[in-house]
């Protein structure tokens, strides 16, 4: 049974639909089926054959160039996970002398660094842009690979995260970090939903970002999804623990590219984050 992908998307000023990936240009209509939401199809733990058998039927085809695709969540509240790749606690480590124990006892630590990043509205899409915020110097993207949760914490999929991050905010003080991680278009998602992929299949996906600045590239990075440091149900299972999420949860992995630290983002870059097996986010950057 092979992998799938599902994608949400806008055909003009027409409502939301979902759809399953076909081919490079082809998307298939599943509100023929009367499938609407992304979030139910997420319950069924069979779902990779379940699609593989819809991909069979005569469902309308839609070019992919005609629509706009929108990022993949519809009422999940989108979460991280922090320090998960030894790229991630070294940078950490060394932007703020004031934090370094802290980063360095939570990659080691049984319990891992949760914290709450956006609520589902407020996540950009496919196209859309990022924010980089009025109030700091060092602003840079995360490249993440995103689990999509179901309501029992089980991973129902993958997709493309951006953590957009303040450094310098971040590096200031810990407690700050709320601060560096939560603004106006601070994450970004999309562009497809990867189902029946396995965790041996995930950690054999390369992470990979470019950003540009007038044309040019300015910054390049690459890693393997397979140097995450925690077991995939680990993660999943901590964010569940005492808490529940009746439309399930997008949990966004940790970083493992850092750019260096001379480097930060301006407003008109644009970052391109590819995970093979999923696809590539492209966005521009705003100040916010
Ligand atoms: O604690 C800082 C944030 C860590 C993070 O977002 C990452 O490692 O990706
Ligand atoms: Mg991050």
């Amino acid at each position: 049974m092979s992998q799938m992908k599902l994608c949400r998307f806008q055909q003009g000023s027409g409502r939301p639909r979902v759809g399953l990936v076909a081919d490079d240009a082809t998307i298939l209509d599943l509100s023929a089926e009367g499938i609407d939401r992304m979030t139910s199809l997420f319950e069924f733990e069979g779902l990779a054959a379940q699609l593989n058998a819809l991909a069979t039927q005569n469902l309308p085809k839609v070019p992919l160039d005609s629509v706009k695709l929108l990022a993949p969540i519809e009422q999940q509240e989108v979460w991280a996970v922090g320090v998960t790749y030894l790229r991630s606690k070294k940078a950490r480590m060394e932007e703020s002398e004031f934090s370094a124990t802290a980063y360095d006892k939570v990659y080691d630590a049984p319990r891992p660094e949760l914290f709450f990043k956006a609520l589902a509205e407020k996540v950009a899409g496919p196209g859309d842009t990022v924010g980089i915020r009025r109030d700091a110097t060092w602003s840079v993207p995360e490249p993440e690979l995103a689990f999509v949760l179901n309501s029992r914490g089980h991973i129902a999929g993958y997709t493309v995260g951006n953590d957009m991050s303040s450094r310098d905010i971040e590096g200031e003080n810990l407690l700050y970090l709320p601060q560096a991680k939560i603004y106006n278009r601070s994450c970004a998602l999309g562009p497809f939903v990867t189902i029946g992929a396995t965790e041996a299949d995930a950690r054999s996906w390369t992470i990979r970002i470019d950003i540009e600045r007038a044309g040019t590239g300015v910054f390049t990075g690459e890693v393997s999804a397979g140097q995450l440091k925690r077991r995939f149900t680990e993660m999943a299972e901590y964010l569940f623990r005492s808490q529940s999420f009746p439309h399930g949860a997008v949990l966004l992995t940790g970083t493992g590219i850092v750019p260096p630290d001379s480097f930060t983002l301006q407003p008109g870059d644009t970052i391109s984050i590819g995970i093979t097996g999923i696809g590539v986010l492209e966005n521009s950057v705003v100040q916010v």
